[in-house]
């Protein structure tokens, strides 16, 4: 069965390795879990095959801990051979439809979708939750274009599923968000950048709950 609901989507980090040993990767990883995260992507675009099936096995050897589960980002080999519980696909990666046959039903699927017709689509093929953005520029490694929060609203209300929004967040610029009916939401460098991940990530939660931008 899959173990998926839409309250993991309320803090979800994206992992951002660089320049940072595995040590102290992992290191970031549990402390944002201690956090109070509630869904992890790694995110790896430079490691070879077997280096990011060896850190995906590090990480979650640690999300296990919180039970939370941990979501590899463009591969489904991956996922599926270090057993993770989802994986998340672009709109430049495995189409939807053909991921959810080869993963079976008990896999999360995340898609990213920057329009409404993406994200019926991605709804549409299997689907579980949606990730849209970028709502602000991003400082983070990534080829994306700025989507504005009314195309996030209409994407909201344009699918059952979760969507969280993505994109240059942090706990001082969430107010723009208020009143869109997100899952939660996704971030890179507001949480792997903090000198103090932890306290990043409770930061975080404290702001889009105060705003109660989070939880739809
Ligand atoms: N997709 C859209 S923006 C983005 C991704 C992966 C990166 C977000 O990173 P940050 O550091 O939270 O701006
Ligand atoms: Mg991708």
């Amino acid at each position: 069965m899959k173990n998926f609901d839409r309250k993991m989507m309320k803090l979800y980090l994206v992992t951002d390795s660089t320049g940072l040993s595995e040590e102290v990767f992992l290191e970031k990883v549990r402390d944002a879990l201690e956090g109070g995260v509630t869904l992890i992507q790694l995110r790896e675009k430079n490691k070879t095959t077997r280096e990011y099936m060896e850190l995906a096995t590090r990480v979650h050897d640690i999300t296990k801990e919180f039970g939370v589960p941990l979501i590899i980002d463009d591969r489904i080999d991956v996922a599926m051979a270090i057993g993770a519980e989802g994986v998340h696909l672009g709109q430049s990666d495995m189409p939807i439809d053909i991921a959810r046959k080869i993963v079976g039903d008990d896999m999360i699927i995340g898609a990213t979708t920057k329009t409404v017709p993406q994200a019926l689509e991605a709804y549409k093929n299997g689907a579980d939750y949606l990730g849209v953005g970028a709502i602000y520029p991003t400082t983070t490694k990534v080829k994306t274009v700025l989507t504005s929060v009314d195309t996030l609203k209409d994407i909201c209300a344009a699918v059952p599923i979760p969507a969280n929004a993505i994109g240059g967040l942090n706990k001082d610029n969430l107010e723009i968000l208020k009143g869109a009916p997100i899952a939660g939401i996704c971030v890179v460098s507001a949480i792997m950048k903090a000198e103090n991940s932890g306290k990043a990530a409770r930061e975080l939660l404290a702001a889009s709950t105060a705003l109660d931008i989070a939880g739809r």
